[in-house]
């Protein structure tokens, strides 16, 4: 069957703070393919840049313009020569010109029409029969940094990963029952609060770092003893968010005080240890590879992760390796705009015994892909919430792949917990 793009069609929606984003159409011989955008709050600096100068408008008017004619004729079952388009038609290392939410919405949709022409899901076409292991989702129950308002922990989320579930519809259950858990003791704990949620849909809570951390022990350990999950506890201190550089500290206003990197590693330690963390990402701002890599050599069973220290960046990621910071990725696609270069970043953390993580952002819209990603290339861990509507549609559409599979879905292997 024919699958040569006719056309692309660009336009403008809006993301699930309400923020301007792209969604774009690929329309084939015989299939056709839809993607848009998330967006990031917390952004890596190397980051490719999400749209060119004049935002979605200019981002639209460019697809219409400068890429579709470039595009179309192309075959969408090759994804590396349209991936390859994009960046030669941007022209820069960053998609400043195309932006990398224009890319990724193209390489995504393109993929998906691949997809829909030979009525696979997208995790079957890119990760064939072998694709059959389920993701266990870390999701955020508790905000703080910049995803947080007021006065909040500085720690950007709160997690949890349940993994001791033996299914993906177990582990989704257990999340959502620790989320519920964790609203009754807030409510209990603060009179005044008042059920408010962040864009990620976890509790926003006035209240500092550890007392956050206890609200999320003891609701872990109510469900596990009730029902009998293991589940484990993660933070994203998201550091560079409170990182001074000028003054060389980070900033807990919380707590009245500042750490400077030996006290932040001190600090991360000591929480590992307190509250057993089994997940770490960015505890440290996004240029000290050293702080990561001492902490690594430190701790046993525990994820330290890279999100913006590696952007989803194969430079970046292969200097983590070399200088052994940390032993898992964060894998957002629109930090490097193209499906195939998220696979290289993939491949190589995998080979280096790096678990990769599939992440959404913060600015979130009702695409469901990066459930179907996460299974394709074998990702072990998804982050992506625990209630809210667009973090909602990418658990359930796991829950339907699980289904889908039947007798062949497994859990994926988290050996280290
Ligand atoms: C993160 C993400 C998602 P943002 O830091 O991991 O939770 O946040 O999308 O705002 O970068
Ligand atoms: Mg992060």
């Amino acid at each position: 069957m024919s699958t040569v793009i006719e056309d692309i069609i660009a336009r403008k929606i809006f993301n699930s703070r309400g923020e301007e984003t792209i969604e774009v159409d690929v329309v084939t011989t015989s299939s056709f393919g839809r993607a848009s955008a998330p967006a990031g709050k917390s952004r890596g600096k190397a980051e490719a840049v999400s749209y060119p100068q004049g935002g979605v408008d200019e981002a639209v008017r460019k697809v219409e313009e400068m890429i579709a004619p470039e595009l179309i004729g192309l075959n969408v079952d090759f994804q590396e020569e349209i991936d390859k388009t994009l960046h030669d038609i941007d022209g820069t290392r960053d998609f400043r010109v195309i932006g990398g939410n224009t890319a990724f919405a193209i390489s995504l949709a393109s993929a998906e029409a691949a997809t829909n022409s030979y009525g696979l899901l997208l995790f079957q076409y890119l990760g064939g029969y072998i694709a059959r292991e389920l993701p266990y989702p870390l999701g955020n129950v508790i905000s703080g940094g910049k995803h947080g308002k007021g006065k909040t922990p500085e720690i950007q989320e709160f997690l949890v990963i349940p993994y001791g579930a033996e299914s993906f519809l177990e582990a989704a259950t257990v999340n959502a029952w620790i989320h519920s858990r964790v609203g009754d003791i807030l409510k209990k704990k603060d009179k005044l609060f008042g059920g408010g949620k962040s864009d990620e849909g976890a509790w926003i809570a006035n209240m500092g770092n550890l007392d956050a951390l206890e609200v999320l022990a003891s609701a872990c350990k109510e469900v596990d003893d009730e029902f009998g999950v293991k589940c484990g506890l993660g933070i994203d201190v998201a550091a560079s968010s409170i990182w001074h550089a000028r003054k060389k500290n980070y900033t807990y206003d919380t707590e009245g005080k500042k750490r400077d990197s030996g006290e932040q590693l001190e600090f991360i330690l000591e929480l590992i240890k307190k509250y057993h963390l089994v997940y770490v990402e960015d505890p440290f701002h996004e240029e000290d590879y050293v702080s990561f890599a001492e902490l690594n050599e430190k701790v046993k069973n525990c994820l330290i992760c890279g999100d913006d220290l590696f952007v989803t960046n194969t430079e970046r990621l292969s200097r983590g390796i070399k200088l052994q910071a940390a032993n898992a990725i964060i894998v957002k696609v629109n930090q490097v705009g193209t499906l195939m270069h998220a696979l290289e970043a993939i491949e190589m953390a995998k080979e280096a015994g790096y678990v990769p993580v599939m992440s959404h952002r913060s600015g979130s819209t009702c695409d469901s892909h990066i459930a179907h990603l996460a299974v394709a290339f074998r990702c072990p861990i998804i982050k992506t919430g625990v209630v809210e509507g667009t973090r909602i549609v990418k658990i359930n559409e796991l829950i339907r792949v699980e289904e889908f599979l039947g007798d062949r879905a497994k859990m994926a292997d988290l050996q280290m917990f």
